[in-house]
């Protein structure tokens, strides 16, 4: 297969910058949750783009950010370990948010510094005026060098043709990857567990969301075709799971039936979704839980 060309792209970036939105655009398919908290992202989502004569691998990752907790340090570990396995990289910003600090911080950690060309993809055009975007691109290129600079909206899928040439020409010549019909590495349980997490993120407030984690404990299609699946929800107190299950189990019912209705959108059949909350106590800090948890 001579001239078709393949490669790993990170996508890396501040958290709620607009990566899993990005990586869900351009696969086609929501593959990533989202949600207008930061910190939605906890694990690396892997999506592919087919193309004749190319295949771009990308990897989205949880934002980059400085807090000291185990879940944190996992997060981070998480894109340090993306930065090592890719080709090529696409560091998002919203340039509706200032520049500081934290930017600086992240700039320094970018795999340019490994050789490796890093993309700026200035994100949320569609809100951002263009002397904005204009004033953030002059910021960061006065602070780092970058192989490119593409202005995009991945949530209107705008600009994003050339980014994907750009990008489709600085991945090597290579076989592909992964076959045609392959567009995740995901486990379906795993699926189905951020599904749920996506809810929980959009129904609760301040602290709760990221006191939750989701283990999907089964999944077993019935011989009627219903799809019986089996999800517990961890907080880290009583209190937490107190909120989640809501006054006479409102919350809990809330959360269930939206992301049942997801489930069945996904699955193209009827779902009966079993959930459960359970406490583990301080799970976000303790190494153990958290493999418990699945974050490994
Ligand atoms: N207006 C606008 N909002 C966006 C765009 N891309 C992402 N968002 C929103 O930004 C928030 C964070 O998106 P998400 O993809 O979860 O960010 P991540 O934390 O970097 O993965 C969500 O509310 C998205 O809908 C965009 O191009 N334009
Ligand atoms: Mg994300």
């Amino acid at each position: 297969m001579t001239g078709f060309r393949s490669g790993f792209i990170g996508i890396l970036g501040r958290p709620n910058v607009g990566k899993s939105t990005l990586l869900n655009a351009l696969c086609g398919e929501k593959l990533a949750i989202i949600s207008s908290k930061p910190q939605t992202t906890r694990n690396r989502i892997l999506g592919v783009l087919h193309r004749r004569g190319s295949q771009l691998v990308f990897l989205d990752t949880p934002g980059m950010h400085e807090l000291d907790r185990a879940l944190n340090r996992y997060m981070q570990g998480v894109i340090s370990s993306v930065i090592q396995d890719v080709d090529a990289a696409v560091y998002m910003v919203d340039p509706t948010r200032a520049h500081g600090r934290e930017d600086r911080m992240a700039l320094q950690a970018l795999p340019s510094a490994a050789g490796k060309p890093v993309l700026l993809a200035i994100n949320k055009v569609d809100r951002a005026g263009e002397r904005l975007v204009r004033e953030r691109i002059d910021q960061i290129l006065a602070e780092y060098e970058f192989d490119g600079v593409f202005s995009i909206s991945a949530l209107k899928k705008i600009g994003l043709e050339p980014l994907v040439e750009r990008l489709t020409e600085l991945v090597p010549e290579g076989v592909p990857y992964f076959p045609e019909d392959m567009v995740t590495d995901q486990p379906l349980s795993f699926s189905l567990g951020e599904i749920v997490r996506e809810k929980l993120f959009e129904e609760t407030q301040e602290e709760i969301p990221y006191a939750t984690a989701v283990v999907v404990e089964d999944i077993a299609t019935r011989e009627d075709g219903l799809v019986e699946v089996s999800a517990v929800i961890y907080v880290e107190r009583e209190t937490q799971k107190g909120i989640i299950i809501g006054k006479g189990g409102r919350m809990l019912r809330k959360v269930g039936s939206a992301a049942r209705v997801e489930m069945e959108e996904k699955l193209c059949k009827r779902v009966f979704l079993d959930l459960w909350v359970k406490v583990k106590k301080g799970w976000t800090d303790r190494e153990g839980l958290l493999r418990q948890l699945g974050y490994r």
